[in-house]
């Protein structure tokens, strides 16, 4: 017997919430604490209520909804995160959110017996704003008074002010964390955010691991000067080292990585920043994955020697501070046989699949079993406004995920 989610209630949530922290350039400005988060955040919260569930906010002000939960039996739990990055695209994370509240309002409804009650969580600063993970972190017992402490955005903006600022109180994520015994097992709904369904024309992705990451903010100081009386040889120029470590990013993969492996430098800052003055200072995040945890530990090294070297001939100084490091997953088979036995039963088309993005699921792995589905999107885009799934993969998607939590927690004896 398989259950269907209410498809049209489902599309409007999407729709509404993809209106809120929607900018002029269509892009999604919903970063961890920002106004467009708080919003969301209170809207989400009225939707758990109309939909007559519970509502529970942790201390890392993560928001549950809940259904039939008792504090003994163990939950089975769903979830993702509301939180956006700078211009980023109305399904990264919203609609793993939004999909678990119509799961658990379609077995409300449908008065669905259980054997265990049901999660479905929005996780705090997925994103990393203040680093990666903070909600999920939380409830696995990740965050130290330190940690948190230390957390600050890429303007230097610290989580304990943010927090506050919204009338929260950073250090009650220390009293997030959830007894690995209640919670029975976790499943996520994403997007894929890469090309691999929408060029293969699969409805779902069955994922079997998630790849790794070491986010760090680099340093390179060397001495600011005049643009036009400074020899090229008595320069200590901060750009030109970050151009040249750049310039040795492909080779570091070549040499170190496997066909996995991906780096990016997305944020620059330079100072002063000026036309007629060479850059004594340049700032930049190195954010490097692979699904490997060796692989991920050589390539750490190798940009590490790459930066010294560089550091070194040019008479600059290299400082990085670790924002993030995560580790790669391979997710539960048995949740993962579940997954792939709905899709058979429905008659869907499915693949299992690697993800290169990281997600909340790898932090939730560390203390129940976990996996997740992915849904297609349109040529692989996201983290842009040019992120799209088609109406009926989200449908598709969304009762895949029913079946599938409804398969783990409930009672179709
Ligand atoms: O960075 C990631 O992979 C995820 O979108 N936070
Ligand atoms: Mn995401
Ligand atoms: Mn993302």
């Amino acid at each position: 017997m398989t259950i269907q989610i209410n498809f049209e209630r489902l599309k409007q949530d999407v729709q509404d919430l993809a209106a809120i922290g929607r900018q002029q350039d269509h892009g999604i400005y919903r970063m961890a604490f920002s106004p467009g988060d708080m919003q969301a955040r209170e809207w989400l919260q009225r939707r758990i209520q109309d939909a007559g569930l519970d509502l529970y906010v942790d201390g890392a002000a993560n928001i549950h909804a809940r259904l039939e939960w008792d504090g003994t039996r163990p939950s089975v739990m769903t979830g993702s995160h509301l939180d956006s990055v700078p211009r980023g695209g109305h399904l990264d994370g919203a609609l793993g959110v939004l999909t678990g509240l119509e799961c658990l309002r379609s077995v409300r409804e449908q008065e669905l017996p259980l054997r265990n009650p049901l999660e479905s969580v929005a996780f705090t600063d997925e994103e990393g704003r203040f680093g990666h993970m903070f909600g999920s972190q939380a409830i696995c017992g990740q965050v130290t008074p330190d940690s948190i402490m230390q957390a600050r955005d890429l303007q230097g903006i610290r989580l304990v002010d943010a927090m506050a600022e919204n009338g929260l109180d950073a250090m009650e994520a220390l009293h997030a964390q959830r007894n690995p015994g209640s919670i029975q097992s976790f499943v996520e709904l994403h997007i894929e955010q890469g090309p691999v369904l929408d060029r293969q024309r699969l409805a779902i992705g069955i994922v079997d691991g998630i790849a790794g990451l070491f986010k760090w903010q680099v340093r390179l100081i060397g001495e600011a000067n005049h643009a036009g009386t400074t020899p090229m040889n008595m320069r200590r120029d901060a750009f030109q080292g970050l151009a040249e470590v750049a310039g040795e990013i492909p080779r570091i993969l070549e040499e170190h990585g496997s066909p996995r492996s991906v780096a990016t430098i997305g944020r620059v800052d330079l100072f002063p920043a000026a036309a007629n003055v060479v850059p004594g200072r340049a700032e930049f995040s190195l954010d490097v994955r692979d699904t490997d945890p060796v692989v991920l530990d050589q390539l750490a090294n190798a940009c590490r020697r790459s930066l010294s070297a560089i550091a070194r001939r040019r008479e600059l100084m290299f400082e990085f501070d670790v924002m993030s490091e995560l580790q790669p997953v391979k997710c539960d088979s048995g949740v993962v046989d579940t997954i792939s036995a709905m899709c058979q039963e429905m008659g869907i088309s499915a693949t299992r699949m690697h993800s290169g993005a990281a997600h909340d699921t790898q932090i939730m792995s560390t203390i129940t079993r976990a996996g997740m589905i992915f849904v297609p999107s349109k040529e692989g885009r996201s983290h842009s406004p040019s992120e799209w799934t088609a109406w009926e993969d989200i449908e598709i998607g969304a009762n895949t995920l029913l079946n599938t939590l409804y398969r783990l927690a409930g009672d179709a004896a």
